[in-house]
């Protein structure tokens, strides 16, 4: 009877002798895994990359995320997580938690992993297994493609079977904290599939949202979309103000004052996984006319780097500096602040640039060994020796504290320092006797009189 199968995966969720199979360990897999495996689940991390599976095993971890390596070494130690690159594991498995990257192809989704991930699943389908989808994925890709999947096998849903979609929403460097304390979507097909995911997530999260299906995978994209669509109006700004020659900092800290307005950091453009495919994925099969919106700010986040790369060539060649003999330093290569992950970092396309120019690029990242071509410095002090000018791409915490002290008296007298992030204080560096421009600044002409009037601000009056 379905009301036994409901009850009886609802008590073993309870009990936690429910089994949980996780397919995919990436940044969203591998914690997923083990938070359900402290939680006290048995889990089966089932992964196609052989030498991942391996180094798993062996208690060794690629993925730097606080806290990750010590429940991993727990859990094995429990023997509550199994790691394999075999499906079998699903067959015994009441809970099928779907990992698989969708990214895209040239703004198309590229949804080959996942429909691999379906034929192990669809081989292996049981009555009375939950499928709980955390992948990011088109909208109705899971009444669409999922459920009539498993239809094809003679299962009834949300009777014979349960599907879920529920969103990750882990941002990396805090993926447990987040997986527990943000609130989670749940978006079940029925009535009972929503129920059955809802609580093996709840033992896990502080809040469980339910919903329809559908609606969770238009929320997830919706709120990268958003992200995108807002930062891409921050960096428009910012070349607002670079036109003007005002200071996009102070335009937006000034507008969010108000109390419905809240706009995003503008800086070298939009790195990554998600936050640059998964505009595409939300407007996958939509009239194009519809799509303009989202595809005008992927692509003005996407130009960032290269105008970045067109105002330092100019403000070089306008200090009389020669890009054949100049050296730039790179500071920081990763997508964002204080993480090791290099997916579609901007840094990528400004140290391209800048070495088709002809200049000696130096990159620093005190989280990654990756410099896309450009010499690696072993220290922030060597990437800024001699150099012409410093480009301040990511904003590590460990960049801030660089005193500009520190930087004039390794670089070159003249040096131009391009604040890429804008994390820096442009009076200090000014101040400092540092020539300073970046996202939305400057070149400022008269230094003097900037300081005088930024001093003249900082009264009360
Ligand atoms: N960025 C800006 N300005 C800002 C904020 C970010 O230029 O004001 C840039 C960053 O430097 C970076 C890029 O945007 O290059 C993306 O960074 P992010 O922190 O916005 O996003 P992700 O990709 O690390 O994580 C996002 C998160 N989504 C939202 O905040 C809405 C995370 O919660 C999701 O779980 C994750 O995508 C995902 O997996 O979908």
């Amino acid at each position: 009877m379905l009301t036994d199968i409901i009850s009886l995966l609802v008590q073993k969720v309870k009990d936690r002798t429910a089994r949980v199979s996780v397919l995919g360990l990436g940044r969203v897999g591998l914690p997923t895994a083990l938070i359900f495996s402290s939680a006290g689940f048995c889990v089966f991390g089932i992964d196609t990359d052989a030498t991942k599976v391996e180094r798993l095993s062996q208690g060794r971890c690629d993925i730097q995320e606080p806290g990750l390596y010590e429940i991993l070494t727990n859990s094995q130690r429990s023997h509550r997580f199994q790691v394999t690159t075999r499906y079998d594991p699903i067959l015994e498995t009441d809970f099928v938690v779907l990992c698989v990257p969708t990214p895209v192809h040239e703004t198309k989704p590229n949804l080959e992993s996942l429909q691999s991930a379906m034929a192990a699943v669809k081989s292996h389908a049981h009555r009375g297994m939950v499928m709980v989808i955390e992948s990011t994925v088109p909208p109705s890709t899971t009444s669409g493609r999922i459920v009539p999947q498993l239809e094809e096998l003679g299962f009834v849903m949300d009777q014979d079977i349960f599907v879920a979609y529920c969103p990750e929403r882990l941002s990396p460097a805090h993926a447990l904290k987040e997986f527990a304390e943000n609130p989670r979507l749940v978006g079940g097909i029925g009535p009972n599939s929503t129920k059955l995911a809802a609580a093996l997530l709840r033992t896990v999260c502080k809040e469980v949202l339910s919903t329809d299906v559908l609606t969770a995978e238009v929320a997830k994209l919706a709120e990268n979309t958003f992200r995108d669509v807002n930062i891409a109006y921050a960096n428009f700004l910012a070349l607002v103000t670079e036109h003007f020659g005002g200071d996009v900092s102070k335009v937006i800290a000034m507008a969010n004052t108000h109390p419905r307005v809240r706009i995003h950091r503008p800086g070298v453009g939009v790195g990554g996984p998600c936050l640059t495919k998964d505009p595409y994925l939300l407007t996958d099969g939509i009239a194009e006319e519809l799509t303009e919106l989202v595809r005008v700010c992927r692509r003005l986040n996407d130009e960032m780097p290269n105008r970045l790369t067109i105002r330092l060539a100019r403000l070089l060649r306008d200090n009389g500096i020669s890009t054949d003999s100049a050296k730039i330093a790179v500071l920081g290569v990763s997508y964002k602040p204080d993480i090791d992950d290099t997916s579609s970092t901007p840094a990528k396309q400004i140290i391209e640039n800048l070495l088709k120019l002809g200049v000696r690029v130096c990159a620093y990242d005190p989280h990654t060994s990756q410099t896309y071509g450009a010499d690696r410095a072993q220290s922030v002090e060597e990437s800024l020796r001699g150099a012409d000018a410093i480009v301040l791409v990511t904003a590590h915490s460990s960049f801030k504290s660089i005193s500009f002290e520190t930087m004039r008296s390794l670089a070159k007298p003249h040096c131009i320092l391009f604040d890429g992030a804008r994390v820096l204080d442009p009076s200090k560096a000014i101040q400092a006797g540092m020539m300073y421009c970046g996202t939305g600044f400057g070149p400022v002409t008269e230094p003097r009189r900037y300081l005088h009037e930024q001093e003249h601000e900082r009264k009360p009056r």
